[in-house]
């Protein structure tokens, strides 16, 4: 007993880690262990041996089992010291600075466009970019041999041999979002369509791609009242102005009858922009009573139902409200100039936000 109270002991204190320790555990005192071993022994004795044999191997292995707890307490307290020597951490360092993106001004003047109607009760429709003919065109009356194809400078997609249509084009307008918005849900409707547009021009004031916002209404009696009230409480909203004035000139679009383009008075105080006073006028959208035959076209009875629609484009109306000289450099991704002209992520209108008014 000597023998296996020392061979063990030994074991134990030179154990180095949890799993030697575990092992020697099971060949001592495990179930199949030495000391089981010899206990089943003590069955083979007299009853004198047993007396004192019996005892004196359980004092055995409890002796081993306490030695094995206080060695097994001791390494997990060693194992935890390694680790907080060598997982050593400075939570107190500053962090690494990332570079951060920001919000274009496009993105930034549509969030605020959009909010602001759907302040009045708009809702947003998005559509494809590739639009059939009928879309873009014939549903809005203009017709094939109308003078108004011709200036939208029409991008047209190739169209496969002997295919028995026109060509699908890339939209030159929002307006055929606002034709599905209502063959889909029909009247009465209130949405705004915003999006990318298309018109083959590269010049100072013109980009082959450019950003439009369309708005619809169609009621039982919807009337130009409304749709001068409607601009007037967009214009004071997006440029933070209490008193706007706005002048309604007759103009013509095929899918307005009758049409006017809107103008806000403004002055121009070294280069500039103040609305609201001064003896200038800006023009900054086209607008007018939705044609009979686009009610019509759209799956709307236009003996029943009428309404305005409207459309501006946001790139202009982005210069005009941030003072941005030069219509190019939004689609140069020139990284000094979106620091210098982008909106912090954070600092996006939204409607729970609230309007600034
Ligand atoms: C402009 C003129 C306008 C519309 C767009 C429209 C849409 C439908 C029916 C009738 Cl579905 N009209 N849109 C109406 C008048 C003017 O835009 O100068 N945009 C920059």
């Amino acid at each position: 007993m000597d023998d296996l109270r020392k061979k063990y002991l030994d074991a134990i204190a030179g154990a180095m880690d949890e799993s030697t320790l575990e092992y020697v555990r099971v060949s001592a005192i495990g179930k199949k262990g030495e000391v089981a071993l010899k206990m089943r022994e003590l069955g083979k004795m007299t009853p004198e041996e047993r007396q004192t044999a019996g005892p004196a191997l359980n004092a055995l292995k409890n002796e081993i089992n306490s030695a094995l707890m206080a060695k097994k307490e001791g390494l997990a307290d060693a194992a935890l010291n390694e680790r907080l020597q060598t997982e050593w951490l400075d939570v107190s360092l500053p962090g690494r600075k990332r570079p951060a993106g920001t919000i274009h001004p496009i993105s930034q003047v549509t969030e605020e466009v959009t909010a602001i109607f759907a302040d009045m009760g708009f809702s947003v429709a998005e559509g494809p970019q590739i639009e059939s003919d009928w879309f873009n065109f014939d549903a809005l009356n203009i017709p094939p041999e109308h003078p108004a194809r011709q200036e939208h400078d029409t991008f047209f997609m190739s169209l496969p041999e002997g295919a028995d249509r026109a060509p699908h084009v890339l939209r030159t307008h929002t307006s055929p979002v606002q034709i599905r918005a209502m063959s889909e849900q029909g009247a009465p409707i209130r949405v705004i369509a915003p999006g990318r547009v298309y018109r083959c021009d590269y010049d100072q004031t013109h980009t082959p791609m450019f950003h439009q916002i369309e708005g619809l209404a169609i009621d039982k009696d919807i009337s130009m009242a409304n749709l001068k009230w409607v601009l007037e409480e967009f214009v004071r909203s997006f440029f933070e102005v209490d008193n706007v004035e706005l002048r309604f000139r007759a103009s013509h679009f095929p899918f307005t009858e009758p049409s006017a383009e809107v103008d806000i008075r403004c002055s121009w105080k070294d280069g500039t922009l103040k609305v609201g006073e001064g003896d200038d006028w800006l023009e900054i959208l086209g607008s007018g009573m939705v044609h009979p035959k686009v009610l019509a076209a759209a799956g709307v009875d236009p003996e029943e139902w009428q309404g305005f629609a409207f459309g501006l484009g946001i790139d202009r109306i982005a210069m005009l409200k941030y003072g941005i000289p030069d219509l190019r450099a939004f689609f140069d991704s020139d990284l000094r100039w979106l620091r210098h002209y982008g909106f912090a992520s954070l600092d996006q209108p939204n409607l729970q936000g609230g309007l600034s008014r």
